[in-house]
């Protein structure tokens, strides 16, 4: 029986596909070699019971049982504790894990989220906006991890939840060619999505979001 239930969109415009968040999970699953069978809930109707999972109507999240737990980081976090595939087993390496992983959201995502959005929106010129949001994630983000990421593998010593999120978040930095001049943010990117359970996450979203074309 299967108990790990990975909910995402039904359906998503092209833009988005192949960076949509339940691939962190379906990602972090497949690392670990967890059953698990994916769902889905509508993307344009979203209803009552959406929201009762997903408090900003949202995806994904994830079911354990009578777990149900949302935020891509709490997840990972959750499946970190279910595997030391995700998680070193040493207390100082489960510390690292750990504070890269917020790292990864809450110092490098919070920085990449609206450098992105303008990229999106066409606002990535020569505005007051734009020179502010590009030159926080260029100077205080990414010439920070530089060096960090030239100096190990891995962010946590072996590979973690840490570098899913890490590698996700600079992976849409690396799409819209922000990480041109950060030659081992860009390898590390590179490192991270080689990884078999990557393509294989990666290959399954977009098989999902095709099906929904399809139907
Ligand atoms: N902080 C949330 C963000 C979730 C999120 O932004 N999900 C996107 C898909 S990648 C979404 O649901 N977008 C549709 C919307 O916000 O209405 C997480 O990491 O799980």
């Amino acid at each position: 029986m299967v108990d790990l239930i990975l909910t995402t969109f039904d359906w998503v415009p092209e833009m988005p596909r192949g960076y949509v968040r339940d691939l962190r999970v379906r990602w972090a699953l497949e690392e670990a070699g967890l059953p698990y069978r994916v769902e889905s809930t509508p993307f344009r109707d979203r209803k009552a019971g959406h929201f009762a999972h997903q408090p900003f109507g949202q995806a994904p999240w994830l079911t354990d049982g009578d777990l149900s737990i949302f935020e891509s980081g709490a997840i990972l976090l959750h499946l970190g504790e279910l595997s030391d595939k995700l998680m070193p087993a040493d207390r100082r390496g489960r510390s690292d894990a750990k504070e890269w992983l917020f790292a990864a959201l809450n110092s490098v995502e919070m920085a990449s989220l609206p450098w992105s959005l303008l990229v999106f929106s066409g606002e990535n010129h020569d505005t007051p906006a734009w020179k502010l949001f590009d030159g926080f994630l260029r100077q205080h983000r990414l010439q920070h991890l530089e060096p960090v990421l030239a100096g190990r593998e891995w962010l946590a010593g072996t590979f973690s939840v840490a570098d899913i999120l890490m590698a996700d978040v600079l992976r849409l930095v690396d799409r819209f060619d922000g990480l041109s001049k950060y030659s081992a943010c860009r390898d590390y990117v590179a490192r991270a999505t080689a990884r078999p359970s990557f393509v294989k996450a990666y290959t399954e979203q977009m098989a999902h979001f095709a099906a929904a074309d399809a139907a």
